[in-house]
């Protein structure tokens, strides 16, 4: 379905109405005038240099006080996004699904579930997030469906007489497709009978999940149509989901070459149409970056997430080691890289635990996690509610992933801390949610909140955090340090893994400390487990 240039007009007018009630909100948010925002933000190819933030309709804002968030309820809260220096938001699935897998079991590609909303509602979101310059990327879930898809029940009606049939990976046998993979996702079985047809069929994750055939080509032009579908509607990219297992022959399963090749066809479908400028769109790979790095090229991936990077900060701020590993891993993950292709940088997501439990509360940690994460070359990309620190909630519907889902708490009181004005969230709010609440902290000066904001600022405010040079200038111990450059600016960023103080005195510089705002020289001491972004003045 495409929606009719006139359908598109009449969407504008709520859309005027829903604008300037929003900015009566924006204006009751404290403003932060210091503060300035990256050059070029209303350039769609500059995505590169913005911060993007990941969210669940469902569990960020509910507008109908049914429990569930909604499309109207996020559109309500874009300026808190905004006032946080977000430049780009990644939708988790918001498509018609029965939800065995939250949303990444699909039954319909082109429309919006009806818990959220409808294609209007969605169209109004849209442009008003283009509205306040912040660019709206989509999950892509292609490769498998939703038993509930139509193909799927197409397949399971007609049988071989189903002009669907060959869309999924179908065997008299199950076979030991995948065997490569350390462990089957989501339990172990990878083939599931359809007694009526006497055949297995193959999935990577839940049975309620099969596995599309990418080997016919139909199945190829259907998913680039879906593409086309949401590019018109105004989306600027992409996240797609296990965009490594597309293809799988034999035992091998995951960047089959056919997979790399298939990254090619999505990116000249996503770029098409858009003269000099790129669009953004970033692909969900598991895997060590020298395999992963296949994806990452102009050609294929301008954006893979880096998992392994994730992981490695968080083991150096649970253990007392040194910063080596560091070092090591972003060597590793930046010499080569082609021009123009960005790791995306993460502070959690949907399926990780939260990063506020991980750290065991810990808000010392907490405050040098998002030093790190930005103030790395690449792209960040922020796990809704990890700017407030809220830690794993308590209620699983699904499966434990529920825990790091918990409803977004906007206000302090009970019981729908703003999210919902009924009573009864979809998942139940993390324990002792009124601390954590936005409201609460946007008031707090000292609030992870605001400490989050402020780093966001600052990135988004200097052209050598968001998009200079990564240049290491030392490794000792605890300490990591490294320099970002661009034509116009060095900034050194001294990072102290160690619950020993550290001391960088390999050169001497004067400084601006652009945390604490104070003029500063070499030698310079590093606190415990805490770090320092200093704008060069001066080299002695
Ligand atoms: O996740 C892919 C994936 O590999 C996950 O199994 C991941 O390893 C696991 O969740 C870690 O706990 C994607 C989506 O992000 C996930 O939510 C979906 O369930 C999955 O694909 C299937 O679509």
């Amino acid at each position: 379905m495409r929606v009719h240039p006139s359908t598109q007009l009449f969407f504008l007018f709520p859309l005027l109405f829903t604008f300037c009630s929003l900015k009566k909100r924006e204006a009751s948010l404290p403003s932060l005038p210091t503060f300035v925002s990256p050059p070029g933000i209303g350039d769609a190819s500059d995505y590169r240099y913005r911060v993007f933030y990941e969210l669940w309709v469902r569990t960020f804002a509910d507008s109908d006080g049914d429990g569930i968030g909604d499309l109207k309820g996020l559109k309500q809260h874009i300026p808190e996004l905004k006032n946080l220096g977000i430049g780009g938001v990644w939708l988790m699935p918001i498509y018609p699904s029965p939800l065995k897998d939250s949303g990444y079991d699909v039954s319909d590609y082109t429309a919006i579930h009806p818990d959220y909303g409808n294609l209007a509602d969605f169209a109004e979101v849209v442009s008003t997030f283009h509205a306040y310059g912040i660019l709206v990327y989509l999950d892509m879930v292609f490769n498998h469906t939703s038993v509930f898809h139509p193909w799927f029940q197409s397949l399971l009606k007609e049988g071989r007489e189903s002009p669907y049939f060959d869309f999924y990976v179908l065997s008299p046998h199950p076979l030991t497709s995948c065997s490569s993979l350390p462990v089957a996702s989501f339990g172990g079985r990878r083939w599931s009978l359809i007694p009526e047809l006497s055949l297995y069929y193959f999935h990577q994750f839940q049975p309620a999940q099969p596995d599309l055939n990418f080997w016919n080509p139909r199945v190829r032009e259907e998913l680039l149509k879906i593409i086309a579908f949401w590019l018109d509607l105004g989306v600027d990219g992409f996240r797609f989901d296990v965009a490594d297992r597309y293809y799988e022959e034999g035992s091998r399963c995951s960047l089959h070459p056919l997979t790399l090749e298939f990254f090619s066809d999505l990116n000249q479908a996503i770029s098409q149409d858009t003269g000099s400028k790129r669009r953004g769109f970033v692909a969900e790979i598991w895997g060590l970056p020298s395999e992963v790095r296949k994806a990452l090229t102009p050609e294929r991936f301008p954006m893979v997430f880096h998992f392994p990077l994730y992981f490695t900060i968080h083991s150096l701020l649970l253990g007392e080691g040194s910063a080596e590993p560091l070092h090591e891993l972003l060597e590793l993950s930046l010499t080569g890289l082609p021009e123009g292709v960005d790791w995306a940088v993460l502070s959690g997501n949907h399926d990780l635990p939260r990063l506020a439990t991980l750290l065991n509360g810990d808000s010392q940690k907490l405050r040098l996690f998002f030093g790190i994460l930005l103030t790395l070359p690449g792209v960040p990309f922020l796990w809704m509610g990890d700017e407030l620190g809220l830690p794993n909630g308590i209620e699983v519907k699904i499966d434990g992933r529920d825990l790091s889902r918990a409803p977004y708490p906007w206000d302090p009181e009970p019981p729908g801390y703003g999210f919902t004005q009924g009573s009864a969230p979809y998942l139940s709010f993390v324990p002792e949610a009124h601390r954590y609440a936005y409201r609460v902290e946007l008031e707090d000066p000292t609030s992870l909140l605001n400490f989050v904001r402020r780093l966001i600022f600052l990135r988004n405010g200097h052209t050598a955090l968001h998009r200079g040079e990564y240049i290491p200038l030392e490794v000792r111990g605890g300490l990591i340090a490294f320099e970002r450059r661009s034509d116009d600016e060095s900034i050194k960023v001294f990072i102290n893994f160690s619950s020993e103080p550290a001391l960088y005195e390999k050169e001497r510089f004067t400084g601006l400390d652009l945390l604490s705002e104070e003029q500063v020289s070499s030698p310079l001491w590093i606190e415990p487990l805490s770090f320092r972004i200093l704008k060069v003045l001066s080299k002695d």
